[in-house]
């Protein structure tokens, strides 16, 4: 009785708009759909700095050095405040790193693919963090309260890493044939990783149905990702790009029609056999051993302040 009463105010306040706190009740399912996505939003922000974090010392110069850097430590920001806010949920930062050094949990299949030239700085700039914006953006009106307010702080930056992957890509493109070439060729090995980061189509999509109804999705994988084709199609050909696909065509209602994407790549790098899984947890927890020190200390540090303050 007492169960129903609760999940009909908690229905209530999600159809009206207002946003639940981490002290409201809620049912155990939505706790744990919001722990499931949005730490795995988190490790995607935190793995996402490896792709670029390799190209920091490589920079063509100290200002896109500068660049790059302010950009890879925003995004390990990101996920600083998507753990924080996925720990109201009742959950420790320890237990959701385990989950994704044990494979439990997954992180944006995006990131299992190498950068090998300085071109992927652009592509990834504008194509990842432009995919990302365009999902968060739809995410600052979820319902659960701390995870919308974060995506209000991440979509303000994210939008000036979309600008400056654009910028690297419209160089490239004014420069010599080989520097169009190298722009060209991270366009293609971007563009359907980025298309695959809205997830599967609305009726492969066993979470949507769960997410919508609590408002946790405001809109489908598959709206999302026709918004980000139709943003991004004419950037590409303003700069002289070709789009990476035979059949797409312009469409009267101004969007674009495209070929579909190759699934079986997508379910298969989820499944971690893409081109950089391995190497990506590997990184994480040698970077998280690593780290045991800082965070001894940091607490040592924090108890001794705190009895400083007991006995002051
Ligand atoms: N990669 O039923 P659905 C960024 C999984 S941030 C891996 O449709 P849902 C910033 C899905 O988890 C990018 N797995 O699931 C940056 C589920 O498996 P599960 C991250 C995927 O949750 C830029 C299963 O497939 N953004 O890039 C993917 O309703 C540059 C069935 O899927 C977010 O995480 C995928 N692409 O919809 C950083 C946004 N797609 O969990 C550095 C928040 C699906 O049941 C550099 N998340 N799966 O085992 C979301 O909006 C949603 O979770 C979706 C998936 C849309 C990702």
């Amino acid at each position: 009785m007492e169960n129903s009463k609760n999940l009909e105010v908690f229905q209530a306040k999600i159809d009206a708009e207002i946003k639940i706190e981490p002290k409201d009740w809620m049912p155990d399912e939505y706790r744990q759909h919001l722990i499931r996505q949005m730490s795995q939003h988190a490790h995607s922000e935190v793995i996402g700095m490896q792709p670029e974090g390799n190209w920091i010392t490589r920079s063509p110069s100290l200002r896109a050095r500068k660049i790059l850097m302010a950009k890879v430590q925003d995004e390990g920001g990101h996920g600083l405040y998507l753990y924080c806010a996925t720990e109201t949920l009742g959950v420790t930062r320890e237990q959701l790193i385990q989950w994704l050094h044990e494979g439990k949990a997954k992180y944006a299949s995006v990131f299992n693919y190498p950068s090998p030239t300085w071109a992927d700085m652009g592509a990834i700039g504008w194509l990842v963090d432009g995919a990302a914006i365009v999902n968060q953006v739809s995410l600052q009106r979820t319902s659960y309260g701390p995870y919308s307010r974060a995506m209000v702080r991440i979509c303000k930056e994210e939008s000036f890493h979309q600008r400056q992957g654009y910028e690297i890509m419209a160089t490239l493109m004014e420069g010599t044939a080989e520097q169009k070439k190298m722009a060209q060729e991270a366009f293609e090995r971007w563009w359907w990783p980025s298309l695959m980061m809205f997830g599967p189509h609305d009726g492969d999509s066993p979470r949507s149905s769960n997410a919508m109804k609590w408002k946790i999705k405001r809109e489908t994988n598959d709206d999302l990702r026709q918004q980000f084709i139709d943003k991004t199609i004419p950037q590409a050909e303003l700069i002289g790009l070709k789009i990476p696909d035979a059949n797409y065509k312009l469409l009267e209602n101004g969007s674009y029609e495209t070929s579909d994407i190759d699934w079986d790549e997508f379910w298969n790098v989820i499944k971690g056999n893409g081109p950089c899984n391995t190497q990506r947890i590997k990184q994480h927890a040698a970077a998280h051993d690593n780290g045991q020190w800082v965070r001894e200390a940091a607490i040592a540090y924090n108890e001794k302040k705190e009895q400083q303050l007991k006995s002051a």
